[in-house]
């Protein structure tokens, strides 16, 4: 006789340390108990992490808004000659790297659009300025779906190894977790069609894996998918990274991050996006089923300051960042995309929802800072930021 599921069987499971399976997720995305759920994903947090809550200085960098796909749940997109496209020079990106510089940051995150015309070499020399300009920043760059699309412009669609290889070389320290969205067909045919696959994702992290990068990892809710959707694209997550423990790779999965849906002028905009419950239960629910994810991320610029404090005791131990520009949501509709929590707030923001708070760069090694100056605990001794050398337009 099948054992019935419930907020109970669930608990002992989690008491036992032992693994939630289909059925359980299946119960916890139609359960309504939100404040059950997020108590049980607050002691599964609290085991793994206690009361420490990891953030990070970094900047986010989209280099380009041109993309040769029109997903229907993205409002960033633009074609080449729309007045507000654009496209960074080589240079913008140097002195991004000397503002992530000056800032101390300690990691940027690159992403853009399919640019249907740019080179590999951009990529490439995109990345070398990078880290001559400031060689300690480390550089979270490419959605897996950029990395397809950077194999089949450098005429190698199916040797992602050497694609990566050359990436490794320019610069690249590890692979963000964008372009998931939700693995599911039927979904990606009606929002995202023409993207890749959920295989081709998985294969990219995959490669990655096996060449020794971190990467991470995102779903993104509350559009047009259901809660089995959401059920089975965390499942396949969790999947993939028993696969990468199993195997020894040298790489990994450390951090899911739960996306919620923001309208904005999006083709979807009729939707209304989650809700702040909505929110809380699919950031807890991820703590549960994935169990082999050691970090599970708020991002506050799409769930709100507000939200991402409150998500602490639904199971997130980490935030996105300092981020300073974002242009792929703009979660208020303001004509700037200049979104920026200085890291007193950001550290306020912790406490004052009761948690304590730890820098971390992105390999989650702590961070020991005097301002701008920082270095990885147990590293060499605090890197100094030297006068500017690049005039800043
Ligand atoms: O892949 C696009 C999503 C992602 C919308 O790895 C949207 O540390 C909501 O992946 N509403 C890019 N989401 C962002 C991303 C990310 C963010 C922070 C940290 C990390 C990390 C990764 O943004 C895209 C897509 O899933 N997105 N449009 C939208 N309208």
């Amino acid at each position: 006789m099948a054992m019935t599921v419930n907020l109970h069987s669930i608990a002992r499971k989690i008491e036992n340390d032992r693994r939630l399976d289909e059925a359980d997720g299946r119960f916890l995305f139609v359960c309504r108990d939100v404040h059950g759920i997020g108590e049980l994903a607050d002691r599964v947090r609290r085991r793994r992490h206690g009361d420490i809550t990891y953030y990070n200085v970094n900047r986010h960098f989209n280099y380009s808004n041109v993309c040769a796909l029109r997903c229907r749940f993205c409002d960033f997109y633009r074609k080449r000659d729309d007045a507000s496209a654009y496209e960074s020079s080589i240079d913008e990106a140097r002195q991004q790297a000397e503002l992530a510089r000056q800032a101390g940051a300690t990691e940027i995150h690159i992403v853009g659009g399919l640019h249907p015309y740019l080179p590999f070499d951009y990529y490439t020399d995109m990345l070398r300025a990078i880290r001559q300009a400031y060689p300690s920043l480390h550089i979270k760059a490419f959605t897996a779906v950029e990395i397809i699309h950077l194999a089949r412009i450098s005429k190698r669609p199916r040797d992602l190894h050497g694609v990566l290889l050359d990436l490794i070389d320019a610069g690249l320290g590890s692979l963000p977790g964008g372009g998931a969205e939700i693995f599911d067909d039927r979904v990606h045919d009606e929002a995202f069609k023409g993207k890749v696959r959920s295989g081709q994702w998985f294969e990219v992290h995959r490669a990655a894996h096996e060449l020794g990068l971190m990467s991470n990892a995102t779903i993104l809710y509350g559009h047009i998918e259901s809660p089995e959707d959401r059920l089975q694209h965390l499942l396949m997550l969790r999947a993939a990274q028993d696969e990468a423990n199993r195997d020894g790779l040298p790489g990994r999965f450390q951090t899911v991050i739960p996306l919620p849906f923001v309208p904005g002028r999006s083709a979807l905009n009729h939707l209304p996006g989650p809700t702040g419950l909505d929110d809380l239960k699919m950031l807890a629910i991820g703590r549960l089923l994935l169990d082999n994810f050691d970090h599970i991320k708020a991002f506050w610029i799409m769930q709100s300051i507000g939200l991402s404090q409150l998500a602490l005791q639904f199971g997130v131990d980490d935030i996105d960042g300092t981020v300073v520009w974002y242009d792929i949501t703009k979660a208020d509709g303001r004509s700037t995309t200049h979104q920026e929590l200085s890291v007193s707030d950001l550290r306020d923001a912790i406490v004052a929802a009761g948690f304590v708070p730890v820098e971390r760069d992105t390999l989650y090694r702590r961070v020991e800072r005097d301002g701008a100056r920082w270095r990885v605990e147990s590293g060499p001794s605090l890197s100094a930021a030297p006068p500017s050398q690049v005039r800043l337009g």
